[in-house]
């Protein structure tokens, strides 16, 4: 290995997973991936990384691994199964990049930490799959300071933009108050695109119509005419705004706040994931106002 080379484990090459390991290989970085399923780590493995036959084999290759998981079982799992990450050795930093909320981020920190002697970062992400791809994604840290200081040269070949918010679970609030703004605003375009499109005009035209003016947003920007087009390639599941929008709601209710727009957005993510668009992209949405 070159001297100027350093190890890291990546864990979960799904949608966002994968180009973020790539950004890691394509800088100064010897990656070592795993994803549960196998041949999803072809496109990982031809930009350079290398492949570990477990999460445990990875961690004890590695003093820093990133997980890029689904949601919070997805995390548990990966961590505490019998051949998890944790029994993959003491002294290393994992950097979790899953958007799991707050709850489930403290336990976590505190379980490696008190039973493995491993240390926790929650630092999820906003930016989506271009963001991930050109390195221009925002991550919210939650975690001690030393530690967000050790991984920080790897996080900036993935983001502009590594904020530290504060202890374990901040990284995860903080993104939670991002998906209030994008998930109502996804549902919002939805209904304003539905309104265009019943009221005679092209909702095709729209995203680039209200570009400049107070409507203007990086969700109408990048999936404004997607959502009118009905364009069917997925970049961000709609089973995954589903668990984000019941984070918030959990949320919700432990702090007391009320959040009826969200509520909303929920039931409608609700009712398109029941109709069958749930593994869709998130634009599919519109189509809940198609059948109404
Ligand atoms: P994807 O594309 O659905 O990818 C999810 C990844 O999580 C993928 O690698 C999955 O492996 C993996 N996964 C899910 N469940 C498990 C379990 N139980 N064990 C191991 N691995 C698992 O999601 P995105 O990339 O869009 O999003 C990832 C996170 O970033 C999510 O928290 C978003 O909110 C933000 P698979 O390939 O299915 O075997």
């Amino acid at each position: 290995m070159p001297k100027d080379k350093r190890e890291v484990g990546f864990v979960g090459l799904g949608l966002m997973g994968l180009p973020m390991s790539r950004r890691l290989c394509s800088g100064n970085y010897i990656v070592t991936v795993w994803n549960r399923t196998k041949t999803k780590t072809s496109q990982a493995l031809a930009a350079g990384a290398n492949l570990a036959d477990s999460p445990s084999e990875l961690a004890k290759r590695n003093s820093i691994v990133f997980l890029c998981l689904t949601d919070a079982e997805a995390v548990e799992d990966v961590l505490f199964r019998k051949d998890g990450i944790a029994s993959g050795g003491p002294g290393k930093i994992i950097v979790d990049h899953s958007t799991i909320g707050p709850t489930a981020a403290k336990e976590f920190a505190t379980r490696l930490h008190e039973k493995h002697d491993i240390r926790y970062v929650d630092a999820p992400v906003t930016g989506g799959v271009i963001g991930a791809t050109e390195g221009t994604l925002t991550i919210f840290a939650g975690g001690h300071a030393s530690d967000i200081q050790t991984v920080r040269p790897a996080l900036s070949l993935m983001s502009g933009r590594v904020l530290h918010m504060g202890g374990h679970g901040a990284g995860q609030t903080t993104k939670l108050c991002n998906q209030v703004m994008v998930m109502n605003t996804f549902v919002a375009m939805a209904e304003m695109l539905k309104l265009a499109e019943n009221g005679g005009v092209d909702p095709t035209q729209i995203p680039d119509i209200l570009a400049d003016g107070f409507a203007a947003s990086r969700v109408l920007e990048l999936f404004g005419k997607r959502m009118a087009h009905r364009d069917r390639k997925v970049t961000g599941r709609l089973t995954v705004a589903q668990k984000d929008l019941n984070l918030i709601l959990a949320v919700g209710k432990q702090t007391s706040t009320k959040l009826p727009m969200c509520d909303t957005s929920s039931q409608l993510v609700r009712l398109a994931v029941s109709n069958g668009f749930g593994n869709q992209d998130i634009t599919s949405l519109i189509q809940v106002y198609d059948k109404v």
